[in-house]
Parts: C-alpha cells; sequence; structure tokens
C-alpha cells in the first residue's frame, strides 16, 4: 500500500486530494495546523463515511515554519509521494503580511525539499506552484515556456519554490514536479476568494439572507476550473516515467463580471441591484488576465478538465444555496 503525505491537507485541494488517494488505496497522511478553532471541517467527512475507510488517514501537528517537525514527521512517515500544498494562499492578504507569506510559502518549501533530502529514501515531490506567477502576463495564452512576472508576494514567494522544485530535481535527482495551477474552485473554496464569495453571497440574498455583495475589480479574468478535477492532475504527475512540470488549466477566461452575472441569471437575480465596488477588496498591483494552454498535459497525462465555466458556478450556487437554507432554518450563518 503506497503512502502519501499531504501539506494543508485541511485546505480546499487538500481535502479533495485525500478523497481521492483514499479511494486508490493510500494511506494518507495530512500536516494539520494548531488552531484555537475547528480546521477540519473540509475533511470530517472521510470520519463520517462508512464507506471510507478512515483508519487509513492520519492527521498529525506541524507547520511549514517549523523545519524540525517537518524532519521527523518524514522520517516517521517514509512516504512514497509528498504533496506541498500548504500555503498562505490569499494573494491580496500576502500584501498585508509579506514577510509570514513567504516564510510559509517560499522558504517552507525549501524547509520541506530539505526534510526530503535528509529522509533517506526518495519520495516524489509534488508542488503547489500556481499561475499567479505569469502574473503581469509576457505571452497569451501562458504554457509551462511562459516567462514569470509576479504582482504580489504570494506570487513571489510561489516562484521561489517553484525554482526551489526545479533545482533540488537537477541537483539531488529528486522526482520533483511543478503543477502550474490555474484557478480552480469548488464548495469547498474558502469564503474570501471571488467565487465563492459570490456564489455564497448570491444564495443568502436569493433567500434574503442578505442585501449586498461588497467586491473590487469586476474586470479582471481568469481561467478557472473545477478542483475536484485539478487534484487528479497532481496525482497524475506523480505516475510518470520523468519528472516535469506542467500547466494545469481550462484555456478559457472569463471576467469577474461574467461569473456574477453567470451566477446570479441562475438565481433569476438582477445583479446590478445588490452589488457594490468596494476600494478595500482591490489590491496594490493586479493580475489582469489568466489563460492557459494545457496542451502539455493533455498530451503527455492524459488530462483534460470535465467541468465547464456554466457547471461550476452552478454545482457552487447549488452546493450554497444548501447551506442558506440550513442557515434560514438555523437563524444563524454557519459555515460548510
Ligand atoms: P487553501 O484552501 O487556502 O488551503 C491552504 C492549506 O494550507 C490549509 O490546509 C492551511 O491550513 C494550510 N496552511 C496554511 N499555512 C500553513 C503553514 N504555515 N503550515 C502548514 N500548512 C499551512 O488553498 P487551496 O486552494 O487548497 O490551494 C492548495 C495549494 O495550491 C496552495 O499552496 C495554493 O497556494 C496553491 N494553489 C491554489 C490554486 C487555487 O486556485 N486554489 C491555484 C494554484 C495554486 P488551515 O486550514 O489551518 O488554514
Ligand atoms: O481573486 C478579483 C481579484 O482572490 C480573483 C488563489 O487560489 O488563484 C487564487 O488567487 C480575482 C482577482 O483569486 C474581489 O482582484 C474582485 O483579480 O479569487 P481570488 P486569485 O487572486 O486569482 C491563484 C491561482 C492562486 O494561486 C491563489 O492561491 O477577483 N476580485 N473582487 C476579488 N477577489 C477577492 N478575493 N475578493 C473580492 O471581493
Amino acid at each position: 500500500m503506497k503512502k502519501a503525505l499531504i501539506t494543508g491537507i485541511t485546505g480546499q485541494d487538500g481535502s479533495y486530494l485525500s478523497d481521492l488517494l483514499l479511494e486508490k488505496d493510500y494511506e494518507v497522511y495530512g500536516i494539520i495546523r494548531r488552531s484555537s478553532s475547528f480546521n477540519t471541517g473540509r475533511i470530517d467527512h472521510v470520519y463520517e463515511d462508512p464507506h471510507v475507510p478512515n483508519r487509513r488517514l492520519t492527521l498529525m501537528y506541524g507547520d511549514l515554519s517549523d523545519s524540525g517537525c517537518l524532519s521527523s514527521i518524514l522520517n516517521r512517515i517514509q512516504p512514497d509521494e509528498v504533496y506541498n500544498l500548504g500555503a498562505q494562499s490569499h494573494v491580496r492578504v500576502s500584501f498585508d503580511t509579506p514577510e509570514y507569506t513567504s516564510d510559509v510559502v517560499g522558504m517552507g518549501t525549501i524547509r520541506l525539499l530539505e526534510a526530503i533530502r535528509h529522509c533517506g529514501i526518495k519520495p516524489k515531490f509534488y508542488q503547489a506552484s500556481s499561475s499567479e506567477m505569469f502574473g503581469k502576463v509576457m505571452e497569451v495564452p501562458q504554457t509551462e515556456k511562459t516567462p514569470f512576472y509576479p504582482r504580489s508576494p504570494y506570487g513571489v514567494a510561489k516562484l521561489f519554490g517553484y525554482w526551489a522544485t526545479v533545482n533540488y530535481r537537477e541537483a539531488y535527482d529528486l522526482f520533483a514536479c511543478n503543477g502550474i495551477l490555474f484557478n480552480h474552485e469548488s464548495p469547498r473554496r474558502g469564503e474570501t476568494f471571488v467565487t465563492r464569495k459570490i456564489t455564497r453571497a448570491a444564495a443568502r440574498i436569493k433567500l434574503g439572507l442578505q442585501e449586498t455583495l461588497y467586491l473590487g475589480n469586476l474586470d479582471a479574468k481568469r481561467d478557472w476550473g473545477f478542483a475536484k478535477d485539478y487534484v487528479e492532475a497532481m496525482w497524475l504527475m506523480l505516475q510518470q516515467d520523468r519528472p516535469d512540470d506542467y500547466v494545469i488549466a481550462t484555456g478559457e477566461t472569463h471576467s469577474v463580471r461574467e461569473f456574477v452575472e453567470e451566477v446570479f441569471s441562475y438565481l433569476e437575480l438582477n445583479w446590478e441591484e445588490h452589488v457594490e465596488i468596494d476600494p478595500r477588496y482591490l489590491r496594490p498591483t493586479e493580475v489582469d488576465l489568466l489563460i492557459g494552454d494545457p496542451s502539455k498535459a493533455r498530451r503527455q497525462l492524459n488530462w483534460q478538465p470535465k467541468v465547464t465555466f456554466r457547471d461550476l458556478a452552478r454545482i457552487m450556487v447549488d452546493a450554497d444555496l444548501g447551506l442558506a437554507e440550513q442557515e434560514k432554518a438555523a437563524g444563524k450563518r454557519l459555515t460548510w
């Protein structure tokens, strides 16, 4: 039975990846942070679903800012595969906490790679690289060969992690891959990322729980896919004969305004009556346009996205309508 170690297991992607790996009969080990409130909401279903053998999921406390804990976890588990998904992943917040973001996202990757290098075996390594590294894009669409131009402390730190991964592959012959993933969303998406913020608010507006949605730049364009499709690409990268880097995207781009229109029209609401612009949500430097070219992943991994832009919006709205109905019945705000 293969063993996988996941940093960031409590996040959107960590939860979908652990579902996938458990289905594939892996023993899954996840690093979680100590928190003053519960932070395992996205993986609790593993323990509740009688069809999922939860004894194969083990959670351990740790942090990407603590090299000692990373080494001892690696030495103890001796995993076959390591997925580095842990991050302060919010771009806007990275302008408020640039040093912390760089430490966890950039240095955290080096700490984990060093722990791998010294753990006595050579696990395969997946690095959660990001389309934010393309930033002020030098080419449209973006491919594995497009030069980088990050526009935020988050993007800069991800670029450090990207190159660290390439360097450890070349210097130490590690099976290390960068997945350059474009934005991917789901009902498990954090509520402060724009798609979920929109679907969550629109569902609450529909049920009369909220009146207004405050947003920032409606003109930004993103290549949005479905998170469940994207974690499959992570796993596929580590099943190849050779380590490599891959763009994972849909090849389509839409503005934030288009996403708002899609969601509100599905709910038969007029978005212009509910959306207001709040400059607090603007960024000092913006990434205006992202659109990825996933043809290498299609060719070499036989991967392609299954969920369209419209279906993604609908999957998220349907889930958030369910949550809003529960909130209405409970008379208070809920998560999940
Ligand atoms: P997410 O929902 O924000 O999850 C981030 C995870 O990292 C959470 O489990 C979080 O723990 C953990 N974490 C935060 N700080 C940590 C630290 N100091 N040490 C250890 N773990 C820490 O992010 P996601 O959307 O699942 O994304 C997964 C990864 O892919 C991230 O690295 C992100 O930057 C990258 N990425 C995401 C996208 C996207 O569109 N989603 C695209 C490209 C790349 P808590 O639950 O305790 O906060
Ligand atoms: O913003 C605009 C905002 O925060 C998307 C992370 O997963 O994907 C994500 O980063 C766009 C931006 O995602 C609001 O200015 C307008 O142009 O949902 P987001 P992101 O910054 O693209 C990449 C690939 C990652 O790697 C990251 O980890 O939407 N926008 N109004 C807004 N954004 C937010 N959050 N909130 C607003 O009110």
